[in-house]
């Protein structure tokens, strides 16, 4: 299949393949326009209750097409013009959906590629998968949120240590240090993570949705108004059918049904 994204609907979760193997899946412009279209649809279609992003043959994504930025063949691309249309609206549309984001990091994940993964809310990574700040070594910042997620996952030493030295990082060290949520080995990758992601969708989507609205804001509210923002959410939560569903099927000893709603 030559879709640079592959988009598959099962069980409420919208699996999103990045599919350009050849290149490590680089994002291009086919490839972006095709994934913000996967995760347009997620924030419209109430079918979605989970999304699960991966990538097709042996790594996640090297970040951006270097071979679209050739400057033996023109003259500079302004990157401001293509962050600002291209990535930060992926990574707000990621960010913003209030629905969980599960990442299966199947293989290497470097520039933007590895940023994606960490902006993601629960990511699982092959045992043999490595995160790259691949940025310094061809002189840019990293960006798709990573000068933002590397301090607050890992503290500043070792977001300028990656940063700065673009070593890679082996995935069980990522985990030990917080980056992402677990390491699985290569060949259980796919089923664990469609398993947790199907296990999200089947769940309280609207409370789980306003659970990570909660947690992102923390980043940026003082405890007190997180303290106040969790009494708001926690009213929204209360009115939801899903949390009715939830104490009555506790209190009748069976498995809830929830609707997502
Ligand atoms: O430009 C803007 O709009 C601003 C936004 C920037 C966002 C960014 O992501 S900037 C960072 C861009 N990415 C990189 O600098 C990473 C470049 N790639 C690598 O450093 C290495 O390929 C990896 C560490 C990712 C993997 O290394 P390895 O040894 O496992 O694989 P390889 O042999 O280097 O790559 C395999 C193939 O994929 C190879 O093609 P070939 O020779 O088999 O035909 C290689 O050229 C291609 N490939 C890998 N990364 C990219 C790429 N082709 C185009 N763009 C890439 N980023």
């Amino acid at each position: 299949d030559t879709d640079p994204v592959l988009s598959a609907l099962a069980d409420g979760v919208l699996r999103l393949t990045l599919n350009r193997p050849d290149k490590l899946n680089a994002f291009n412009e086919a490839m972006h326009r095709a994934l913000r279209a996967g995760f347009e649809r997620a924030h419209a279609d109430e079918n979605v209750r989970a999304v699960l992003l991966t990538g097709a043959g042996r790594g996640f994504s090297a970040g951006q097409d270097l071979g679209d930025r050739d400057p033996r063949k023109g003259g500079p691309v302004d990157l401001g013009h293509t962050i600002d249309t291209l990535y930060n609206p992926l990574l707000r549309l990621i960010r913003s959906l209030e629905k969980p984001v599960v990442c299966a990091v199947n293989g290497v994940a470097a520039g933007a590629g590895a940023n994606i993964a960490f902006a993601c809310d629960i990511t699982l990574a092959a045992r043999s998968a490595r995160f790259v700040q691949a940025f310094a070594k061809i002189g840019l910042v990293p960006d798709s949120g990573g000068t933002w997620s590397l301090p607050h996952l890992v503290g500043e030493a070792r977001a300028k240590g990656l940063a700065l030295t673009g070593e890679p990082l082996d995935a069980e060290t990522a985990a030990n240090w917080g980056l992402i949520w677990r390491v699985v080995d290569d060949a259980a990758l796919m089923e664990e993570a469609f398993a947790l992601a199907v296990r999200l969708a089947t769940g309280p989507t609207k409370g789980l949705g306003t659970t990570k609205r909660a947690i992102q804001a923390a980043a940026s509210n003082t405890f007190d108004e997180q303290l106040e923002l969790e009494r708001d959410l926690q009213r929204e939560a209360g009115f939801s059918a899903d949390y009715a569903e939830g104490v009555a099927a506790f209190l009748e000893k069976r498995k809830p049904e929830f609707k997502g709603r």
